[in-house]
């Protein structure tokens, strides 16, 4: 099983967006509240590279990128592979 992650905020949109593209694949992740602890944020900017906007996902440490990135990717069909599923 993939490890993901997830910083996000608790109501913003495109995290909502991922959230639910994240359910649909059936998959857990973990997920870090931003909002709730602000001490997070450095470490998602650190790790995605600069980006400050949230949500910034990683799979087994690689950085994905944000929800459109997600989608592109699940669009592209390369999603599912980094998620370890067989469909
Ligand atoms: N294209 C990005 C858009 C993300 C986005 O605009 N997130 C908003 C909150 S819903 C945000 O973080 N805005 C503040 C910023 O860009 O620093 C994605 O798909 O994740």
């Amino acid at each position: 099983m993939a490890k993901i992650e997830m910083y996000a905020t608790a109501s913003c949109p495109y995290c909502v967006r991922a959230r639910t593209l994240l359910q649909r694949k059936g998959v857990s992740y973990d997920e870090y509240l931003v909002d709730a602890d602000p001490s997070l944020r450095p470490t998602m900017v650190s790790r995605a590279n600069g980006r400050t906007s949230v949500p910034q996902i990683f799979i087994d440490d690689r950085h994905i990128g944000g929800y459109d990135d997600m989608a592109a990717l699940d669009l592209e069909g390369g999603l599912d592979k980094l998620l370890g599923l067989n469909t």
